[in-house]
């Protein structure tokens, strides 16, 4: 049986957007190697119980299933060690965090309503009904003041501006798992929202250039919502 990647997906099965599953198929495409990719919509919880999760991605390798996409990660750099992803360096838990704490809550505030208009239709009450429930408001209201919140996004972005003026990548000069990581929260906005959240005389978009580009532009030829 193929490598399988468990992957959320909008009504359109090639549509994936979870940031944590474009992180997994970075991944995958840095090390070589081959997977196929399931379809999995958020009310299909029956179709992982034999994970044990109830969340994507889950990679089922051979006889070995792993969920979570960190613990899946790990699994990968040690499994297959060849083309490492510098999983090892301490510092990229810092970028995983702060692409956790700092960059998916920024993009969340301010696309949370695209995401609902993407998912499968199946899933959006579900959607609706377990984000209101988390957020303690209405989507929309969670969304609200794009404009202001717009700013403040790309100002948070400075640390990562400042490195990517130095560096190309956050690996240096080759990508590494931080940029998987970090532009997989911004492949989440591209795949969900017609507005794009860099301005084009970031550094940021022209590093995110770089990495729509890397195999073979697998990430630029991804279904998205973004306008171009
Ligand atoms: N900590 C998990 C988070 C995974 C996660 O939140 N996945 C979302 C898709 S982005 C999901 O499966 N959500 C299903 C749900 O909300 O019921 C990981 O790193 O894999």
């Amino acid at each position: 049986m193929p490598r399988q990647l468990y992957e959320l997906a909008a009504q359109a099965d090639d549509h994936v957007f979870s940031p944590y599953c474009w992180r997994i198929r970075l991944a995958l495409a840095h090390k070589g190697l081959d997977f196929e990719s399931v379809p999995w919509r958020m009310t299909e919880k029956e179709r992982l119980a034999f994970s044990g999760s109830e969340r994507v991605p889950v990679l089922v390798d051979g006889n070995t299933t792993v969920v979570d996409s960190w613990e899946i990660l790990n699994y990968l750099e040690q499994t297959y060690p060849e083309q490492p992803l510098g999983l090892s360096r301490a510092e990229v838990r810092f970028v995983r965090h702060w692409t956790e704490m700092v960059l998916h809550p920024g993009l969340s505030r301010m696309i949370v309503d695209e995401v609902f208009q993407t998912v499968h239709e199946k899933d959006r009450a579900y959607f609706r009904e377990s984000r209101e429930k988390l957020f303690g408001v209405p989507l929309e209201e969670f969304a609200a003041n794009k404009e202001v919140k717009l700013e403040e996004f790309r100002r948070a972005l400075s640390p990562l501006r400042a490195t990517l003026e130095a560096h190309d990548f956050l690996g240096g000069s080759a990508p590494n798992v931080s940029d998987y990581l970090v532009f997989s929260g911004l492949m989440w906005a591209r795949c969900t929202a017609p507005t794009p959240v860099l301005a084009p005389d970031d550094p940021v978009s022209r590093w995110r250039e770089s990495m729509l580009d890397l195999y073979e532009g697998m990430a630029r030829r991804a279904p998205c919502r973004e306008a171009a």
